[in-house]
């Protein structure tokens, strides 16, 4: 590929002319915005260890009430897109909430499709439209555009969840934001929509339009994910042992702009994922090991060790490989990605 022109081979009288008409020539960025062959990956390989981040988590229950912070939340900013960019991945946005016993975080609603996923802490619930979610390890509950929703602590401890948004694609789009609302009112005692859903295979002939790709269903717990992936190890001794959380009224992923997902790795197993365009989140929900991001600056191919309740990014255009440390029990982890965008977008 031939060099192109630069800037500065440009008369100075030239440029600012340009600059005036609020006109840029495309030559000189034309290999940075079309590179060769390979998109530009920002996304580091990263773990937000959970080890050391609680303590900081922590210290800002006892900084900030919640009436000064709405959403008592840290950030988790890949360096790689900037830590000011509220960036994980390019469209996701991770953040660490924290609710102390007896606190609300009040009633809102916004553009961004919102999920949490439920790391350490007993006693929450999310009501979401008036339907009160509960909160237990490795859950994930929706928030989907548009539904109001607050959340409540009535355990002991804290509870803290990872929220994973859509935040940073809606906000570029120009297009975030939130209205705030007085507390639900709501009669109901359990998250009926998980109840309705509960059956594999068997969809509830409620009020619902088939089709709708609204998401009927607003909790998934972990414990039916969890032993539908041992189930799916009983049968098969090889092969990625992965599922993807989708709307039971049409299978189409939650959101359109991430996709969830859960994977086992077998005792012992090491698995070198699919190569895909998507950048991609990891949660661990248990168990221990590495991941290893082949080919990008930010690890150099060095593996980088992950416990429970650690998240961890990697850029898209690349070779992950995922290890269990331990050769007698399982690990499993969550995942997240933008395969919906980019299959929407054609680039998948
Ligand atoms: O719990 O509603 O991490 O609105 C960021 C924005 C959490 C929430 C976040 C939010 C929320």
């Amino acid at each position: 590929m031939n060099e192109l022109g630069k800037l500065e081979d440009l008369p100075l009288e030239y440029r600012e002319a340009l600059t005036e008409r609020n006109l840029v020539p495309l030559w000189p960025s034309m290999r940075s915005v079309l590179p060769p062959n390979v998109p530009t990956r920002d996304t580091s390989v990263l773990n937000w260890d959970y080890e050391s981040l609680r303590p900081l988590l922590m210290r800002a229950g006892e900084l900030t009430p919640m009436e000064k912070a709405e959403r008592r939340v840290l950030i988790l900013a890949n360096p790689g897109h900037g830590l000011d960019n509220i960036q994980a991945t390019p469209s996701i946005y991770l953040g660490m909430q924290l609710i102390l016993p007896g606190e609300t975080a009040p009633n809102h609603r916004h553009t961004p499709n919102a999920v949490r996923v439920i790391v350490e802490g007993e006693g929450a619930f999310t009501t979401v439209d008036g339907e009160p979610c509960k909160m237990e390890r490795g859950d994930l509950i929706l928030t989907p555009s548009g539904k109001w929703h607050e959340h409540h602590h009535e355990g002991d401890g804290p509870i803290v969840w990872l929220d994973v948004l859509d935040l940073p694609l809606i906000y570029r789009l120009n297009s975030s934001w939130a209205m705030e609302g007085e507390l639900q009112q709501t009669d109901a005692t359990r998250d009926k929509s998980y109840a309705d859903y509960s059956a594999a295979g068997v969809v509830p002939n409620i009020n619902l339009k088939r089709g709708k790709t609204d998401t009927p269903m607003l909790r998934y717990p972990w414990s039916k994910t969890r032993a539908c992936l041992v189930e799916m190890a009983a049968d098969h001794r090889e092969g990625l042992l992965s599922i993807s959380y989708v709307n039971p009224e049409n299978g189409t992923s939650l959101f359109p702009s991430i996709g969830f997902g859960a994977l086992m790795l077998r005792p012992g197993e090491t698995v070198t994922l699919p190569k895909r365009t998507t950048p991609a989140i990891f949660h661990v929900i248990e168990g221990a090991g590495q991941m290893q991001v082949e080919g990008h600056p930010s690890s150099n191919g060095e593996p980088l060790a992950f416990v429970e309740k650690d998240t961890l990014a990697a850029p898209g255009y690349s070779h992950i490989t995922l290890r269990n440390a331990s050769v007698t029990e399982p690990a499993f982890i969550m995942t997240a990605d933008e395969a919906p965008l980019h299959q929407y977008l054609g680039i998948f």
